[in-house]
């Protein structure tokens, strides 16, 4: 019998209204059921939104480094379960282990730059134009944030979201990508024993149809953190409107790597492949473009295709296996989709291009790390995001032209160049139109104390990550104190 999982509400742990689950399976092996999932609706997003809203008007009285030392302790928790999550995590995203034990990782600095966040939160005090009046503002929380979170980075992602909004005095309601229920629920488990009172944070299971939909159109949730593809974060942005909610996107990209003629290519082939093929190509900030100087292209090509035809396909828990399967049927189809498109637009394969299923493969979604050549940058596999292991590559005659074929994008989220000329590598950095600039390393790798986030349609406009991302789960109050004992009249009794 696969274990059964529930949703936790108001600190209780409740099967959806309906009773109904769905099931979750390993990638890898679609024989093997991880469990099943309460298939929430509108109901569980209630009563969850209600607990959420109560434990706001206590939480939000708690002083901040209180909270922090709550995230520390989350923070311990995950270190000592680092393994055990990562195990799980690969078992049904199908990522290979050292990138789940990458994901935790992540979770883990998010956990502590929250905890210390706590002694921060910083305001600004600044002088009144009047005498004896005191001015300052200060961050205040905001109440309910729904976070809506991917499959991809199932550990990672979510902390980015719920750790500095309950740092910042929020309460949550999490919605995790169907797909990976499992790991979703191991963190909740952690925050929960780390001392969080009841309503603080609160998961419910289930579709985005239903259940995303259900927090995205709530009256009583103020907030929205979604990171998915870009249709459907439009769809949320219009949702979100009729409640004039705060909503923080993080969507597509089509992300570049640029390898000049002075570059050293042993460094840029190990960039690409990792951008290219880490995560089986399933990252936000994957490279899915490389842009590739003429005078280089022939001598890295045949590196690259050595190099791509000899990654090793597998079961991410084996130690041999260097690239997993696609999350689904669905995303090995879109990635078989794209193959087909990309040879009827006239590109040629230079490597892999087929699914693959051969031996212990075969009860997985796996498909051949993949490289595209002659791509020209209006073939739609030079334009619109795959998320998978797919890898087109256009040739470029000089640093400025490389620009502008990387920037040639509706995204903009990670971008990589590689030189050894410091003119090039500074002239890339300020005309780049992107969240994320690499020099001389790949597209994927940002730490969790930077920014992250992308510009163009890759989100609109706010960073998660780092400091920035208080910004977004505080509003400013500004506070004046008169102690002069009368009225006094801005812009008026001075001038
Ligand atoms: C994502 O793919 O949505 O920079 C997140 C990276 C990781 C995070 C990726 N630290 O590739």
């Amino acid at each position: 019998m696969a274990q059964k999982f529930q949703n936790l509400i108001n600190g209780r742990w409740v099967d959806a209204r309906s009773g109904q689950t769905f099931e979750n399976r390993n990638p890898a092996n679609w024989n093997e059921v991880i469990g099943t999932f309460p298939k929430s609706g509108k109901e569980d997003v209630d009563d969850a939104v209600k607990a959420a809203r109560a434990a706001f008007e206590k939480w939000r009285l708690v002083p901040a480094p209180k909270r922090g030392d709550i995230m520390r302790k989350i923070g311990d928790l995950m270190v000592a379960r680092k393994e055990e999550i990562a195990r799980e995590m690969t078992r049904e995203m199908g990522k290979v282990l050292a990138e789940t034990r990458g994901d935790v990782q992540e979770g883990i600095d998010t956990a502590y730059y929250a905890a210390t966040e706590g002694r921060r939160l910083f305001g600004h005090t600044v002088p009144s134009e009047l005498p004896n009046k005191f001015a300052m503002a200060l961050r205040v929380p905001i109440g309910v944030a729904g976070i809506i979170t991917p499959w991809n980075f199932p550990m990672a992602i979510p902390t980015w979201k719920m750790f500095p909004a309950i740092l910042s005095g929020n309460t949550c309601v999490f919605k995790p990508a169907s797909d990976t229920p499992r790991t979703a629920t191991m963190l909740v488990e952690i925050m929960n024993e780390a001392g969080l009172p009841p309503g603080v944070v609160n998961i419910v299971h289930g579709g985005g149809g239903e259940v995303g939909n259900a927090i995205v159109g709530h009256p009583d949730v103020d907030l929205i953190s979604f990171t998915g593809s870009t249709g459907i974060g439009k769809g949320i942005s219009r949702m979100a409107a009729d409640t004039l909610k705060r909503v923080s996107l993080e969507l597509g990209g089509k992300n570049a790597q640029i390898v000049m003629d002075d570059a050293d290519l042993d460094l840029a082939l190990d960039g690409v492949l990792w951008g290219a093929f880490g995560t089986t190509g399933q990252r936000c900030t994957a490279t899915s473009r490389l842009i590739l100087h003429e005078k280089v292209y022939d001598t890295f090509m045949s590196m690259l295709v050595a190099r791509a035809n000899a990654l090793k396909l597998g079961d991410g828990l084996l130690p041999e296996s260097q690239v997993g399967p696609c999350v689904n049927k669905g995303q090995r189809d879109t990635v078989a989709s794209y193959v087909e498109i990309g040879l009827n637009e006239g590109a040629k394969l230079a490597a892999g291009g087929k699914i693959a299923a051969d031996g212990a493969l075969a009860n997985g979604w796996f498909h051949q790390p993949t490289i595209f050549t002659d791509v020209t940058p209006g073939m739609r596999i030079a334009k619109e995001e795959i998320f998978g292991p797919v890898l087109s590559v256009i040739r470029t005659k000089d640093i400025g032209e490389s620009i502008r074929i990387l920037n040639d994008t509706i995204y903009g989220l990670s971008s990589s160049v590689y030189t050894r000329d410091i003119n090039k590598a500074f002239q890339a950095i300020r005309d780049i139109q992107s969240g994320i600039t690499y020099i001389n390393a790949p597209t994927i790798g940002a730490e969790a104390h930077l920014p992250f986030g992308g510009v163009k349609q890759t989100g609109n406009g706010h960073r998660e990550g780092g400091w920035t991302v208080y910004d977004f789960y505080t509003e400013w109050k500004a506070v004046y104190v008169d102690y002069s004992g009368s009225l006094q009249r801005a812009q008026i009794d001075n001038y």
